[in-house]
């Protein structure tokens, strides 16, 4: 119940009792006894008589309506919902018969009209208050917002399930449709015996979420001489609490709870097990499912690795270097091959990990040895060594500006190399990254000229193994489509005006030319597709310039500019992504997010949300060995080497935004190929963009 709502109301009520009362009779009536004798003036007078009667018959009608008629009111009905604490929440709330129910009920009307009868204002209109229903303040069951992927599916405990929908103020969105049915309570029937070696059971409903209140217990019995595994294919018991106090399952007095990405193996030590699943009135989730099976207590994997978890996995996976099992127990107590390294740990790692940026050990040891200079020396990009009082000093005793790049003041250097900025006065400055990062460094302060790009203006709030984005996240991702066709590849705005993709997202295929710009539509502002907003823009395209050296063959210089047949506005959801100047270093290890429309795993379908990976660049002489030497320099590495994370078939042309040290968004790379989609060490490939930094300027100006 609102009651700044109750207070408009009383504010119309007392304009319309203020209204002044009007007299009965009016002066012309006492004037007409003054003229007898003249027929003119006598019908004049009887016509103001009855005038006058007429007026105040009204006024009287008036006075009575406003003055007198006290009893009609016009009544409004408000809803809302309001929580009360210290309050112990019993079932028998949730059922409106129940004594238990109508007490609590008559004790909020009471309260509530306490509450309106203090206040002054609203007391005179408040005539009183129903309850309609209770329920325990986290039994919303899921608070589940944005775009679920799927259809969801919730099943009440009793017969009464209560929907809220909570809208903030920010926006409007399309909404949500659903509809319901009756299940017979027998429906929720759960638990029992099993018996045999092997079978399958999850909880209610499963996937749908389970329902609140509920309790299963499966008995397992299997041959007299075996023991019980039971492994955890999904378990997704709401949020963990300590001592599993809400929703758990116990598996012979071991209680499990709250949500698990890896598979989890339970054994018993007899061919007995017990299992009970309990969730309580508050937060449901989607369940478990799992599976028994008996094993020989002398030999619980037979033919396979057992894990220290339990897990049984292939003897192959055993020190590849993968933590296969989850736990690592795969790869503790290895003897490294040739081709791997021993971390200090005693972890081997194939060696090609050695110094690629990234922590493969756990314990840092594959990247501790890269540096080669003695203590005191400096380690340049260029693997030279120097002096460590040289770093700084305003030379580039490095010969590749490494010394002087990450240094609390930026210099003028003497001489320009391959790292460092060149100022639009020619003069190069020591400062690594020195663009749009909110700090002026070129005396003519160009470093910071052109920077209305790579922010968020609004959000204040194919990827495998990506999630969902939310709107304005990405404000520089467009999807590109063909007419009749849909979307086809991603790409990023530059400007109101041009757009960045790759070159092989524009070639002809058979019959359909996709190098023709007619054959295009530029979606902007999008977040789901086929929803548009009032943020969303499509564009048909004028021009697009593929690179001259685009080699079909090799993906070597895969990038191609579009331009939109009119300027747009940018708004919260339209926004450029900066651009890396030539010099701009994205090193090894650094993380970047991919995003993108495309299939959401090898061979699958395109998401219909857009989804968000994070990746890391990955060296790229690592690279180089991993994709048989098919990348070049104009190509850039990122991605997750073990696998599970990685553009896909959709995403091409689409953007790999990596953070600068301002903040501000840079485009590293564009989505260009790769060896299938998330497969283990095959990382994606996209097009280094500091490479064509000066062929964009040339033909589009931006
Ligand atoms: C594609 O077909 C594609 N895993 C793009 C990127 C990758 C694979 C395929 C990288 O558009």
């Amino acid at each position: 119940m609102d009651p700044l709502d109750s207070g408009e109301k009383s504010a119309q009520e007392q304009d319309l009792e203020g209204d002044t009362e009007l007299p009965f009779l009016q002066p012309e009536s006492q004037d007409q006894e003054k003229a007898p004798g003249s027929r003119t003036t006598l019908w004049i007078g009887v016509g103001l008589l009855l005038s006058s009667a007429a007026v105040a018959l009204l006024t009287g009608m008036l006075v009575w309506h406003f003055h007198l008629r006290q009893d009609v009111r016009e009544s409004r009905v408000y809803v809302g919902s309001m929580e009360i604490d210290n309050q112990n929440f019993k079932s028998a709330y949730e059922d409106p018969e129940s004594p238990e129910f109508t007490n609590l009920a008559s004790l909020v009307s009471q309260q509530l009209k306490l509450i309106y009868s203090k206040n002054s204002v609203l007391a005179k209109y408040y005539k009183g208050s129903t309850v309609q229903a209770f329920r325990y303040a986290e039994t919303l069951n899921v608070v589940q917002c944005g775009y679920p992927r799927d259809s969801l599916s919730f099943v009440s405990s009793g017969n009464v399930m209560l929907l809220i929908l909570v809208t903030s103020e920010e926006k409007n969105f399309p909404g949500f449709m659903a509809n319901y049915s009756q299940i017979p309570q027998t429906a929720q029937k759960c638990g029992g015996t099993l018996t045999g070696d092997k079978g399958f059971f999850s909880s209610p409903f499963f996937p749908s979420n389970y329902p609140p209140q509920t309790t299963c217990v499966w008995n397992i019995e299997v041959t007299q001489d075996k023991f019980v595994k039971v492994q955890f294919y999904k378990f997704f018991l709401g949020k963990y609490s300590s001592q599993c106090r809400n929703d758990y399952v116990d598996v012979n007095g071991q209680r499990l709870c709250g949500s698990k990405q890896e598979r989890t193996v339970v054994t018993s030590q007899s061919n007995t097990m017990t299992i009970t699943f309990n969730s309580d009135s508050s937060y449901v989730d989607q369940g478990f499912t799992a599976e028994y099976q008996a094993f020989v207590p002398t030999n619980p994997c037979p033919g396979r690795f057992q894990c220290t978890n339990n897990l049984c996995i292939n003897k192959t996976l055993q020190c590849d270097g993968w933590n296969d099992c989850g736990d690592g127990s795969d790869e503790n107590n290895c003897t490294c091959e040739g081709s791997q390294m021993k971390c200090k740990n005693g972890r081997c790692k194939p060696k090609f990990w050695e110094c690629d940026g990234f922590d493969d050990c756990g314990d840092n040891t594959d990247e501790d040895s890269c540096v080669k200079c003695k203590a005191g020396e400096f380690s340049c990009r260029n693997n030279r060594c120097i002096p460590e009082n040289l770093k700084c000093d305003g030379k580039d005793d490095c010969s590749d500006g490494s010394d002087e790049s990450k240094c609390q003041k930026s210099l003028v250097l003497q001489q320009c190399s391959e790292f460092t900025f060149r100022c639009r006065s020619g003069h190069c400055i020591s400062k690594l990254n020195p663009e749009c990062d909110g700090e002026q460094d070129c005396e003519d302060g160009s470093d910071e000229s052109d920077c209305q790009c790579g922010t968020r203006p609004y959000l204040s709030s194919r990827v495998v193994g990506g999630q969902a984005s939310e709107e304005g996240e990405w404000p520089w991702q467009v999807s590109l489509q063909i007419r009749g066709i849909g979307h086809v590849c991603g790409a990023s705005v530059l400007s109101n005006r041009w757009l960045l993709t790759a070159a092989h997202c524009v070639q002809d295929n058979g019959p359909n030319k996709y190098s023709q710009a007619d054959q295009w539509e530029a979606l902007l502002g999008l977040l789901v597709q086929s929803l548009t907003n009032e943020w969303t823009v499509r564009r048909n395209v004028r021009r697009i310039f593929a690179h001259q050296d685009y080699n079909p063959m090799t993906y070597d210089n895969d990038i191609a500019l579009m331009e939109l047949d009119t300027d747009v506005t940018l708004n919260q959801n339209i926004w450029p992504i900066c651009l890396p100047s030539p010099t701009y270093d994205f090193p090894a290890g650094q993380e970047a997010w991919l995003t993108g429309w495309g299939a959401t795993r090898e061979g699958g379908l395109a998401a219909t949300v857009l989804q968000k990976a994070e990746v890391r660049i990955i060296n790229s002489t690592v690279c180089k060995s991993l994709m048989n030497d098919e990348v070049t320099d104009r190509m850039l590495c990122a991605g997750v080497l073990k696998g599970g994370v990685d553009a896909c078939q959709g995403d091409s042309g689409g953007p790999l935004s990596v953070t600068g040290p301002g903040g501000r968004v840079f485009l590293a790379g564009v989505v260009s190929w790769g060896d299938g989609c998330a497969r283990r060490n095959k990382p994606g490939i996209y097009t280094r963009v500091t490479k064509y930094r000066t062929w964009i300027k040339e033909h589009s100006g931006v």
